[in-house]
């Protein structure tokens, strides 16, 4: 490749041919334990001449990728050891998985959390065995890997996490492989931009080394296929200093990494001692390394006359017909050999000492940081009393209040006390302002390094709030942040939150195997604030449109999901205190941004968010003795409609007795068994009853309410209004309308249920309204007086 675009490196300085061996030799190390991963049962040093009984019945797990990994470990060993580095290693081709135990074995750390994987001819045999195996570990840089804080099994978030993980965090690199597949995906091209939102006197640095090695699982990658040039362009038009390092020698090709990461470190030096007095208006050029060696590199070089080394074909396992084909069997032994293992391991099994002394020690080791092991740095967040922020209720259902904009005072003050210990930030693409939490920016600004021009407003290069549009960055660097020990809250809009659907899935399953994990500590809950939802899209309409996130997040492990629908700006404050407070859990908060009426005081509201859901005896008239039906809702808007056709019923019908339940924490309409916040059957049935039509009004899609109480004894008897998919721009009243969500949808529906034989006169009376309410939004632009200006006070 040219390298006249790309940084140069010093050549010929500092690593000695002797260094650069004993290198090679920990590479094949590391090399020959990832390839014994994939293969062997047994025969580990390979004493005895290898059999088909010592190889694995399946032969799962990927090599293509594992010799490039490791050979950026060891080098980068080696400027740790030297400049005393303090140093993390994300693997974005996470299915590399073999390549970072082998390292994570060699270095010491593996055995030292589990401790029956020792260091010794047995502690290999159980190595290898247990990698892909069943009752054993993933093939993936899972969290079972110390060091790790990215599985990368889906691909596109190594780079994200990478920035996440450096923010706030002044002395660390976070050395970032991203695989040149990887590079295609939205996510991955996004997150190059970062380097535009790193302040380099108060974060730390990513170093990002694009592994081009050339191939995907069955293709070439658009990167390894442009011109040399234009690959340079791409990454200096990002803001980098490409570093070329080519080769598939291996000698020189560790001369040039190590020449090349020399290089690196001194521009890295370069701009963190100038960070504090750097007047540059624009962000530094930080290094990044392009690393093209062969896919499979050292395996296998051609299989039933195919090449494999250096092509797509290297992607997983190279030699696969073992069981049928003797000369497989030959090739695997001969290739494992190749790297003379006699050489790298004693008699008993035993990483030689002076190979192995190129590995750092203690807490420098990459898999040893505790950065890696987030929860071990974590600092509680300050907090000020969320119930100085409350809003003051005289009369519930009277006065009105935009609740997130209440929140924004207390997410304020949040910020203000945790300036000291930086490790509280605010993630969003692009709407913190528009989601009413501006109030932030009187203590704190967004942060920009890139250039600023005069009218800027509330940009900075210290700014704690970060706002890109990309939800995909947001959310990857908020992961990142959480997953070394911060704190943090994405506030979004509810339709576009699905736009990181699988990124939650995965943060998910991440959380759910730490908790497995006795050395991982517990981490800062994720936090979504979903405003702007789907109710009040009065700008937007249809595309802006869709309560489904609920549904997404409902269906994973009930350890780690919460779900939290407060419906007024005092619930709002105390479900943000408790979730910002969590740890280890994904929270979901879903609360309108617009003027909405007020229910409950601060202690009432306190009282509610702890039970989960209860009666509002206030709003009821059933004396606390058995309803004739239940009114229920879950959500703001619901909420609204629920007590206004509450209202209607006890107009015409006074007789009724009718109990209205808010549910705050969906949670707890799962049964005890299914979630920790369920309610117990006995509990449940008390509130809904045992055989009451209950009428429930939900934020979203009905099927998730019927899903979540399938198992109560009243579940025949409950009929969800919920979102129907119907959507468009009109007012906030007529939204509610399509989707049958409005109180005279739900007093009708209730009627019908428990005074069919009085119905008529009241559905005529309904349908008139409903009539009227079309003919006057469509002639004013607005909905009815009646319906705007609406109060509770029936009580
Ligand atoms: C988002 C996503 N899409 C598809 C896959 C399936 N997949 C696994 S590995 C791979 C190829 C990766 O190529 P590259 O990033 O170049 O890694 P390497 O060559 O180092 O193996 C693909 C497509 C995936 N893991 N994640
Ligand atoms: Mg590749």
């Amino acid at each position: 490749m040219k390298k006249s675009k790309a940084g140069v490196s010093e050549e010929g300085k500092g690593v000695s041919d002797e260094l650069l061996q004993r290198m090679n030799g920990y590479w094949r190390a590391a090399n020959y334990l990832s390839v014994g991963q994939i293969y062997l049962l047994n025969n580990g040093l390979l004493k005895e001449p290898l059999t088909l009984a010592h190889v694995k019945p399946r032969l799962l797990g990927h090599w293509g990728t594992t010799p490039g990994l490791n050979f950026i470990y060891v080098h980068l060993n080696r400027i740790i050891t030297e400049q005393a580095l303090n140093m993390i290693y994300v693997t974005g081709p996470g299915h590399g998985g073999p390549g970072l135990v082998a390292n994570t074995y060699l270095e010491g750390t593996y055995s030292e959390l589990y401790p029956t994987v020792t260091q010794d001819e047995q502690g290999i045999q159980k190595l290898f065995k247990q990698f892909s195996f069943p009752g054993g570990i993933p093939s993936h840089v899972a969290a079972e890997v110390p060091g790790s804080i990215h599985e990368g099994g889906e691909l596109g978030y190594s780079l994200a996490h990478a920035y996440g993980a450096v923010l706030d965090n002044p002395s660390l690199i976070v050395a970032c492989v991203v695989g040149d597949g990887e590079a295609e995906t939205g996510p991955l091209a996004t997150s190059w931009h970062s380097n535009k939102f790193i302040n380099p006197a108060r974060d730390g640095v990513v170093l990002p080394i694009l592994h081009l090695n050339g191939y995907k699982i069955a293709n070439p990658t658009i990167l390894a296929r442009i011109s040399d040039d234009e690959l340079l362009d791409l990454f200096s038009g990002y803001g980098y200093k490409p570093y070329v390092v080519e080769g598939n020698e291996p000698f020189a090709a560790h001369r040039i990494m190590a020449n090349t990461l020399d290089s690196v470190m001194s521009d890295i030096r370069f701009i963190k001692e100038n960070a504090q007095t750097s007047t540059a208006d624009t962000c530094p050029k930080w290094p990044m390394i392009i690393l093209r060696t062969p896919k499979g590199w050292t395996g296998p070089k051609e299989v039933d006359h195919q090449p494999v080394e250096g092509t797509w074909r290297a992607h997983q396992v190279p030699l696969d017909g073992i069981g049928k084909n003797a000369q497989h069997l030959e090739m695997l032994e001969a290739w494992m050999k190749s790297y003379r293992p006699e050489e790298l391991f004693d008699e008993r099994g035993c990483f030689m000492k002076d190979i192995a002394e190129l590995a750092p020690v203690g807490d420098a080791r990459m898999s040893a940081n505790p950065h890696a092991n987030g929860g071990m740095l974590m600092k509680p967040l300050i907090f000020p009393d969320f119930r100085d922020y409350a809003f003051k209720l005289d009369i519930p259902g009277t006065q009105t209040a935009e609740a997130t904009s209440i929140m924004g005072a207390f997410v304020r003050d949040i910020m203000k006390l945790n300036r000291e210990q930086k490790n509280f930030r605010l993630f969003g693409p692009d709407e913190t302002a528009s989601n009413r939490l501006a109030k932030v920016y009187e203590v704190t600004n967004k942060v920009w390094s890139a250039r600023l021009v005069e009218g800027d407003n509330y940009l900075s290069r210290d700014g704690r709030v970060m706002e890109v549009l990309s939800e995909h960055l947001c959310q990857g660097w908020l992961e990142g942040y959480l997953l070394t020990g911060r704190h943090g809250l994405f506030s979004c809009y509810e339709a576009f939150i699905h736009i990181v659907d699988s990124m939650v899935n995965q943060h998910a399953k991440w959380l759910k195997l730490t908790r497995r994990l006795s050395w991982r500590r517990p981490i800062p809950s994720l936090n979504y604030l979903l405003t702007s939802h789907v109710w009040r899209q009065d700008h937007n309409g249809d595309s802006h449109q869709d309560p489904g996130f609920l549904d997404h997040v409902a269906n994973k492990s009930a350890e780690i999901v919460r779900i939290y629908l407060p419906p007024d700006a005092n619930t709002l404050l105390s479900v943000a205190n408790h979730c910002l407070r969590s740890t280890n859990y994904i929270n979901v908060i879903v609360a309108g941004k617009q003027p909405e009426l007020q229910w409950l005081s601060i202690g009432e509201a306190q009282a509610h968010c702890a039970a989960g859901m209860g009666i509002w005896s206030w709003a009821s008239n059933d004396g606390g003795s058995e309803p004739d039906l239940v009114m229920a809702c879950a959500g703001d808007v619901p909420t609204l409609e629920t007590m206004a056709a509450v209202a209607l019923l006890r107009e015409h019908f006074p007789d009724l007795k009718i109990r209205v339940v808010n549910v705050v924490d969906l949670m707890s309409l799962q049964p005890a068994s299914a979630h920790p916040h369920g309610w117990r059957d006995e509990d449940f049935d008390r509130v809904f009853t045992k055989n009451k039509p209950v009428i429930f009004a939900f934020h979203g899609y009905p099927t998730l309410i019927h899903s979540l109480v399938y198992k109560r004894t009243n579940h025949n008897n409950i009929h969800v209004h919920g979102y129907r998919g119907e959507g468009t721009t009109t007012t906030p009243f007529d939204m509610v309308v399509i989707n049958n969500l409005d109180r005279y949808h739900l007093a009708e529906n209730a009627v019908d249920r428990v005074r069919p034989n009085k119905a008529a006169e009241f559905k005529e009376h309904i349908k008139e309204k409903l009539s009227h309410h079309i003919s006057y939004t469509r002639e004013h632009g607005e909905d009815m007086p009646e319906v705007r200006n609406w109060k509770w006070n029936a009580s």
